[in-house]
């Protein structure tokens, strides 16, 4: 079954958009890349094996505990309308659709692909449910989300670990704004643990996040016409303690010059440099709260997996 979508992102949008921040990221010291772009069918495709890795735990770990708490979730919240902001395939979506038995369901994601796959998918193996996907950027495209009746806004994978501080407060307060008083948020957030179990969970022994992570330098190539040699990358995962997060970079192994000419950029690499392309910020509960309370909700349930690995926050605005 095919899902028509909804594009509030269109090509030209998403190339001023790349545009924007290969010019600011790579003219800043230290360089930098969003990690939205990791995000293309190869890169969305790319998440998907990271998520079966035996290294990479937070999948599993939120599958967990949304498996035993799926029906207390549909109880609490009594939603009708179930969003997924990030939703990428959906795939741990489902335990919540047969939990909640919403009367619509709308999965938002940046990837028309993945976007694509997870509502068909979802409209065959669901056929009595509305779903309505929305290619969107959370951070623009927030207020395209429908004004339908008792939501619940699901924003799973531990994605709000990839903004900064600000960007966080930020996001939460407008996902805070779209709904009404009593309406829910369902929040998955990667917890601080000893840095042995967390940076191979980046840096897996099969490699398959180093291709992840090299995938954006192919997003530019591609899309910017960048002649960026992706051998001449290694894959660095490392856990900055101070900020309570885990770091990915790509560091030039030899010096190097970058021509990307649909931004007219040519961009110098030393041997050794590098760019920064994802923070992965990992909580603990105190600070989840806070940033809940900040944003105006309210924390109803904090609960996490039998380890103490993952946490999913049920609150309400
Ligand atoms: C999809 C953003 C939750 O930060 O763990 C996985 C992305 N990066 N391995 C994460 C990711 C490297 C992932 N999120």
């Amino acid at each position: 079954m095919t899902v028509p979508l909804e594009v509030h992102l269109d090509a030209g949008d998403q190339e001023r958009a790349l545009r924007a921040d290969v010019v600011a990221g790579l003219t800043a010291t230290p360089k930098w890349l969003p990690p939205k772009w990791f995000y293309d069918a190869r890169g969305s495709e790319l998440f998907e094996q990271i998520t079966e890795l035996p290294e990479y735990y937070p999948t599993r770990a939120e599958r967990a505990i949304l498996t035993e708490r799926a029906a207390q979730i549909a109880r609490l919240t009594g939603a009708r309308t179930l969003i997924e902001l990030g939703s990428g395939y959906s795939t741990k979506t489902r335990l919540l659709l047969e939990a909640l038995h919403p009367a619509l369901f709308v999965p938002m994601d940046v990837s028309p692909t993945a976007l694509e796959a997870a509502a068909d998918q979802i409209a065959t193996d669901f056929p009595a449910l509305p779903v309505r996907g929305i290619v969107g950027d959370i951070t623009r495209h927030l207020n395209s989300l429908p004004d339908a009746s008792d939501r619940l806004i699901a924003f799973l994978g531990g994605t709000i670990g990839n903004f900064e501080p600000a960007d966080r407060a930020r996001l939460l307060a407008d996902v805070r704004r779209v709904l009404r008083p009593g309406e829910h948020l369902l929040l998955g957030t990667d917890l601080v643990k000893s840095p042995r179990a967390l940076v191979p969970a980046y840096d897996d022994a099969a490699g398959v996040t180093a291709e992840f992570n090299k995938n954006v330098l192919r997003v530019l190539n591609h899309h910017l016409q960048a002649d960026f040699d992706i051998d001449g990358f290694a894959h660095v995962a490392l856990w900055n303690a101070d900020h309570e997060w885990i770091e990915m970079r790509l560091r030039a192994r030899w010096p190097m010059r970058v021509t990307i000419p649909a931004v007219d950029l040519v961009v110098e690499l030393a041997a050794g440099e590098e760019i920064r392309t994802e923070i992965s910020a990992k909580f603990r509960r105190e600070g989840v709260d806070k940033e809940l309370t900040e944003a105006g909700f309210a924390l109803d349930q904090w609960w996490t997996d039998p380890e103490a690995r993952f946490a999913l926050s049920l609150a309400h605005a």
